[in-house]
């Protein structure tokens, strides 16, 4: 069991530069209103919170990133396609920061997004200390892209080619994103939750072999099947055992349940299902780091898809810490 001294830093990554949707940056203080933090020590867990960034600063940044793109004066700022490729270097650098001192001291990170590119610091952060960890990436989406597959230009669509380094070869990838120590193996991610995927996302990955189970795979075998074939696929030597980090998209939740979320797709889990993965892998034990993305408030259309967002998106890291285990 990889937590047993139950110590955890609550990261917060108020950053929305990675998609064109702004309200996103404040899933962290919805969560934390809900009570998060405190549930989290009434489970009997030691908790800090770490602020990763300066929300309000970022904020600035890309609303003067929009002014400037609407004035017409300096649309293009590179010849590449990805969209505040600087702003999300420099966010998910601050997030890999954070990450970095929180499990180099043994402690649990806990990442409350933002939006997903944030992923890019925590994943790679995690991997640095555990190297031999599977990551199980729940989504409706693949996050997969390049900057030359993208068609948005939206890096939270790109997290997972930067962290497997697929950028690295293509001419103009951004400098800003040229720290990412790229040490994801497409052996080691497995995909819960998929609906939506790009073509050449669908290409990549069947080209690399990447174990993706969709809506479809959840239907045909069950929730619990599908979760053990994933915690298998990412340690095949082990029977499923070791070192695993969840990255939480909370879209791979249908939206009738999580309506508040910058991309949702219908035809999603359950709530039920998205909880059971989290209490499933809190019962293997060997869950090392999660975050929760993508919750935001301002895409509310009524005040009950705000509660119901941001108490959905607690219940899910409280399961994944144990609330639910007898
Ligand atoms: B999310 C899309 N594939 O690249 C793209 O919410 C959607 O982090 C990406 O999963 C969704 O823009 C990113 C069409
Ligand atoms: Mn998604
Ligand atoms: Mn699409
Ligand atoms: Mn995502």
């Amino acid at each position: 069991n990889y937590y047993k001294n139950r110590e955890l830093s609550v990261i917060l990554a108020p950053f929305s530069g990675g998609q064109g949707k702004l309200g996103v940056e404040k899933g962290p203080k919805y969560l934390l209103k809900h009570g998060l933090q405190t549930s989290i020590e009434e489970l009997g867990w030691s908790t800090e919170l770490v602020p990763s960034m300066d929300e309000a600063q970022f904020v600035g940044k890309l609303k003067m990133e929009r002014e400037s793109a609407n004035g017409g004066s300096s649309v293009v700022t590179s010849n590449v396609r990805a969209k505040r490729a600087d702003l999300v270097g420099e966010a998910t650098k601050l997030v890999y920061n954070s990450v970095s001192k929180v499990v180099q001291a043994n402690r649990f990170p806990l990442t409350l997004g933002g939006d997903h590119s944030i992923a890019i610091g925590t994943v790679s952060a995690v991997l640095e200390k555990y190297p031999d960890a599977g990551v199980l990436w729940i989504d409706a989406h693949a996050d997969i892209n390049t900057i030359e597959t993208t068609d948005s230009g939206n890096l939270h669509g790109c997290p997972v080619s930067f962290l497997m380094g697929l950028n690295k070869d293509i001419p103009n990838c951004p400098e800003s994103l040229k720290w990412v120590p790229s040490n994801l193996s497409p052996k080691k991610i497995a995909y819960i939750g998929l609906r939506d995927i790009d073509l050449e996302e669908k290409k990549i990955l069947k080209d690399l072999g990447i174990a993706a189970f969709s809506m479809y795979h959840v239907d045909k075998f069950g929730i619990n099947a599908v979760i053990e074939m994933a915690m298998k696929a990412v340690h095949p030597d082990t029977n499923g055992e070791g070192p695993i980090m969840c990255s939480y998209d909370v879209d791979a939740v249908d939206p009738l349940y999580i309506p508040a979320t910058g991309t949702p797709v219908r035809g999603g889990l359950t709530l039920r299902e998205g909880l059971f993965l989290v209490e499933r892998l809190a019962e293997s034990g060997n869950l090392v780091a999660l975050d929760i993305v993508e919750c935001n408030p301002d895409l509310a259309i009524h005040d009950i898809h705000v509660s119901n967002t941001i108490s959905a998106g607690c219940a899910i890291a409280r399961c994944a810490l144990g609330e639910t285990l007898l």
